[in-house]
């Protein structure tokens, strides 16, 4: 499946994902540092090698968001791995009041040798400036809001929202909201089917029952326990083969067609819908130990 999804790239990096990464490059001079907003659960597979590619030395400062749906050890993991790099790193859960805080506190860390310099210029009361890439959606106009307070940027459940670079101004930090950007070619053949578990790539150019399927697969090695409560599948149940077990969960949820077969694509929507709604607990689907992730520096090669 992998493959397919491969050869399906020119539908899932669109004419204006090319114009959002010239976009960051030229708006990323009138920025003082970037936030790359991550998806807690896949943080391998949401880094965008391009965009890295495109920053170079500008500061930067990692944000795991949606961490409420990512298992907290995990992320904790991934927390001291980036810092293990002297990346700047904080687990954030835009959904959640006060989430900024630690957003701030750590910018003002990342920017200190700017800001003193500032100082000396006597030109303090500078704004802050501060650009926003990740992929499709995850979060970055749903952190804005939470930085900013209130609803200053559309967000919503799907991927491509955001079509325009948008400013918002929150106390002494201009925030740009930027679309979300994917790239041309997975090294990995694990990123593509991460990314379209979490939503990041639209549905209507994926097949859906394959990604259930590979999800239950991945879920059920990870998280069995998580698995067999939610869809109340006995042991033996556990053992099925991944269409198998996607068809016992149709059956169970009493999801069938005429003729008493199982509604497969009913039972597959069913089952991305309720993972990414969380429904399923807190699931990280990488770890550090285990997820291909380009170091500092390698990422340019
Ligand atoms: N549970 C949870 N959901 C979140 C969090 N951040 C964002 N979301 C949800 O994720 C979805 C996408 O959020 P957006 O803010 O529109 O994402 P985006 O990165 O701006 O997306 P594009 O503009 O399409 O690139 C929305 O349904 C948000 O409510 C979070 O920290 N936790
Ligand atoms: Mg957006």
């Amino acid at each position: 499946m992998s493959d397919t999804l491969n050869q399906r790239q020119i539908q899932w990096f669109p004419g204006h994902m090319a114009k959002t990464l010239r976009l960051i490059g030229t708006e990323l001079k009138k920025v003082d540092a970037v936030l790359v907003l991550l998806d807690a659960r896949i943080p391998a597979s949401s880094l965008n090698p391009e965009i890295e590619a495109l920053l170079g030395d500008k500061p930067r400062i990692y944000l795991l968001n949606k961490s409420d749906l990512a298992d907290p050890a995990v992320t904790s993991r991934w927390l001291a791995r980036f810092r293990s790099e002297h990346s700047a790193c904080v687990a954030v859960s835009s959904k959640k009041k006060g989430a900024a805080a630690g957003v701030k506190a750590e910018v003002d860390r990342a920017l200190a040798p700017l800001l003193a310099r500032r100082e000396e210029k006597g030109i303090s009361g500078a704004q802050i400036r501060l650009m926003l890439v990740g992929i499709p959606n995850v979060g970055k106009s749903t952190f804005i809001n939470c930085f900013a307070g209130g609803q200053r940027a559309k967000a919503e459940d799907r991927p491509g929202v955001t079509r325009g670079k948008q400013w918002v101004t929150a106390g002494k930090y201009d925030l740009l909201d930027m679309p979300g950007v994917l790239w041309k070619k997975f090294e990995e053949p694990r990123t593509a089917v991460n990314l379209a578990f979490i939503g990041s790539i639209k549905d209507d150019i994926l097949d859906v029952e394959e990604i259930a399927a590979e999800l239950l697969e991945e879920v059920k090695r990870l998280y069995p326990d998580k698995l067999a409560q939610r869809y109340k599948l006995r042991s033996e149940q556990l053992e099925l083969e991944r269409y198998e077990l996607l068809e016992a969960i149709g059956k169970n949820r009493g999801m069938l067609i005429s003729g008493g077969e199982v509604d497969l694509s009913r039972a597959a929507i069913t089952v991305l819908d309720e993972f990414r709604a969380s429904k399923l607990g807190a699931i990280s689907l990488e770890s550090p130990e285990t997820a291909c992730f380009p170091t500092r520096g390698e990422e340019s090669r």
